[in-house]
């Protein structure tokens, strides 16, 4: 039997009609700018967050790296949420890789950073200082609950950046599922970024591949930096064509999974010994937390392993649970029975 997987949307097998459009897709070089199936997801891509070009990258780390360098020199400054995934979780690769400084301003737990600190962490023209160039926001918010950031909410930003001459960088890899909590389109969610990556790999179910999405000139030169990061491929079409699929088919569904959150966290506010950050988680993911006075994070993980059930544990006594394509409504209701009955134990 299949573990019901709440550890990310990360897990989710291509569909059926995906293996199918991969098996038979038309595909050329890329690198020579030849895959009719890269051109056709890059085209759908560009049309659906609003801009003119888009670029095909196999990862959503590489995305957000390859925005970054287009935007950026070696010494520029920019500014990243401490709770953002590329502040946390890629490996560092804007300094290792770009000479790119973090300027790290505090995310408030509804996954925006306040105006006012956004303000006060951009730089003025002095001898000692870096130069801001870049503002990074994340939408929606992993770490901060799954959270999705409002239009309004972007639109001011976007005022202070245009203020200040700076771009802004938007790490949309779950842009459809923000998009989906707020109805509204991801093109209204990405008007005010200069650059907007999101993934393919994730709620969407398709196997690999996100895209950076901007202006046509942006795009030529991320071009460039996906190539010096080893991210140009060949007849990667293959997995373009489930990425068509992916945008054509799983973004209409992504309103099941926020619907099966709500279930998961009505379920875990009732049961004793957790305490769930719910305010928040308005998509697929969840944050709890369990009274480490009463029990032990290992053993509650190794206990679920036992029943099939596979959870993500952020620090001892935390976790998270993403919903997606692969878990019904019923294994929603299993993972909560399973959850009661080892906590009673
Ligand atoms: N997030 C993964 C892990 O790295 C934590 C997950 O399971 O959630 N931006 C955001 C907001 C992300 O959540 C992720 C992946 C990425 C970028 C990076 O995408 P990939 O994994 O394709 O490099």
């Amino acid at each position: 039997m299949a573990a019901i997987d709440l550890r990310s949307d990360t897990v989710t097998q291509p569909t059926g009609q995906m293996r199918e459009a991969m098996a038979k897709a038309d595909v050329g070089d890329d690198v020579l700018d030849e895959d009719p199936s890269i051109h056709q997801l890059q085209n759908m891509a560009a049309v659906k967050l609003g801009k003119e070009a888009a670029l095909f990258v196999p990862s959503g780390t590489m995305g957000n790296l390859a925005s970054i360098l287009t935007h950026c020199q070696r010494g520029d400054e920019i500014i990243l949420g401490d709770q953002s995934h590329i502040f946390l979780n890629e490996v560092g690769g804007i300094s290792a890789l770009g000479g790119i400084h973090p300027r790290i301003a505090a995310n408030s737990p509804d996954g925006t950073i306040a105006l006012e600190v956004l303000r006060k962490a951009i730089r003025h023209d002095d001898l000692h200082y870096p130069p801001t160039r870049l503002i990074c926001l994340e939408n929606s918010h992993n770490y901060c609950s799954g959270s999705p950031l409002t239009p309004d909410y972007m639109k001011n930003v976007g005022r202070l950046a245009k203020d200040h001459n700076l771009k802004i960088h938007l790490d949309g890899a779950r842009i459809f599922n923000a998009a989906d909590a707020l109805n509204v389109s991801a093109k209204v969610l990405a008007e005010e970024a200069d650059s907007v990556m999101f993934c393919l790999s994730k709620g969407l179910s398709a196997p690999v591949g996100s895209l950076i999405c901007g202006t046509t000139e942006f795009i030529s030169m991320a071009r460039k930096y996906r190539k010096m990061l080893g991210g140009g491929m060949r007849q990667a079409g293959h997995l373009a064509a489930a990425g068509i699929v992916a945008l054509d088919e799983q973004v209409g569904r992504l309103a099941i999974d926020r619907e099966n959150n709500q279930k998961l966290i009505s379920g875990l506010q009732k049961i004793d010994g957790i305490s769930v950050r719910a305010e928040y988680a308005k998509t697929n993911i969840v944050f709890f937390a369990l009274d480490k006075s009463r029990f032990n994070s290992g053993d509650f993980l190794k206990k679920l392993e036992g029943r099939n059930i596979k959870l993500m544990m952020i620090d001892d006594g935390e976790f998270r649970a993403v919903l997606h394509r692969e878990i019904s409504e019923k294994q929603v209701a299993q993972v909560l029975q399973a959850m009661r009955e080892i906590l009673a134990q």
